[in-house]
């Protein structure tokens, strides 16, 4: 009995003690620095080692990662992936090793029975959701919209860009005029937006700005601003993530809405893979998270202020 009794606690000891690999994209927006603190942060919590690898934004650094993870023989493997497409054989290869796979934050088109869950919102209606505030806000008036584009083939800027397309739709005063890749980076935003800005007669024949993330949008700010026009009055702004920079620029009237995107992803995934260890739990194959909408009537200096600080 006593043996038995000491199998079983080893077997409970290894299940607090499991070793989960992360390949996570890299650091290009506040907002994935959020998700990446609070991942480590809830590792440390759970009594989980976590083998952490950021990729710079190469998809060719994340499956490098996760095969040396299979060979580490790692209990779980945790994916941000970078792009949509090219994963189906490294994803086998996890499977044939009998390794969990949670998403994080963005999809891949692989089957899903070769990933145990993947958390994330729903990315097609966040850009539905930014799109309606835009409608809702210009009413009849002729509105000619630039659009800072996510990282190229990610499925965030492919979702959010038909969400906010499927809002506009019916409404012909809206236009998107330009629509250009800013890789989620605010260095990029403001680049690209400098050239919409030439393009568009120094900015004056642009009414708003659709950025897919925050960052891309406080860059896009300064580049509107150094062109002498007003961000948020002569040129609406509108994305999605909902980091304190962006809060605080609508607290300075230089932003207008943004839909909130948790950083914590890690929460339900590390939920999930504990049932899964547990006893085999089988997990829905999304586990979405909340889409809440931020306008200047939402008190951003106080959203500012509760999160400043978690890892942005
Ligand atoms: C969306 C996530 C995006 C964020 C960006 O789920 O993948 O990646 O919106 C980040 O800030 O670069
Ligand atoms: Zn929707």
């Amino acid at each position: 009995a006593a043996a038995a009794a000491l199998a079983i606690s080893a077997t409970a000891a290894l299940a607090e003690g499991e070793t989960v690999g992360f390949s996570q994209i890299g650091s290009e927006s506040g907002w994935r620095a959020a998700e990446t603190t609070l991942t480590k942060t809830q590792a440390e919590e759970r009594g989980l080692k976590l083998q952490f690898s950021d990729a710079q934004q190469k998809q060719e650094n994340q499956i490098a990662a996760i095969r040396s993870f299979i060979a580490q023989g790692v209990d779980a493997i945790l994916l941000a992936p970078v792009v949509a497409t090219g994963w189906d054989a490294v994803l086998q290869e996890a499977k044939e090793a009998e390794i969990p796979v949670v998403l994080l934050d963005r999809q891949v088109d692989s089957s899903d029975d070769l990933y145990l869950t993947a958390v994330g919102s729903n990315l097609v209606h966040e850009g539905e959701v930014a799109g309606k505030w835009l409608v809702d806000s210009v009413g009849d008036k002729e509105c000619r919209v630039v659009e800072l584009q996510g990282t190229t083939g990610s499925s965030p800027a492919i979702d959010r860009k038909k969400g906010f397309e499927n809002a506009l739709a019916g409404h012909d005063n809206l236009k998107i005029v330009r629509s250009q890749t800013g890789d989620f980076t605010r260095a990029q935003g403001k680049e690209v937006m400098e050239s919409f800005l030439q393009a568009e007669n120094g900015g004056k024949d642009i009414c708003a700005l659709y950025a897919h993330n925050d960052d891309m949008a406080v860059g896009a700010i300064q580049a509107i601003k150094e062109a002498g026009l007003k961000p948020g009055t002569d040129i609406l702004v509108v994305s999605i993530d909902g980091v304190p920079d962006l809060f605080q620029a609508m607290a300075n009237g230089e932003a207008n809405a943004t839909v909130e995107l948790t950083p914590n992803m890690a929460g339900p995934a590390f939920d999930a893979l504990a049932a899964y260890w547990k006893d085999g739990t089988q997990p829905a194959k999304f586990l979405q998270t909340e889409s809440k909408l931020y306008t200047q009537a939402d008190d951003p200096a106080g959203e500012y202020e509760r999160r400043k600080g978690l890892g942005y």
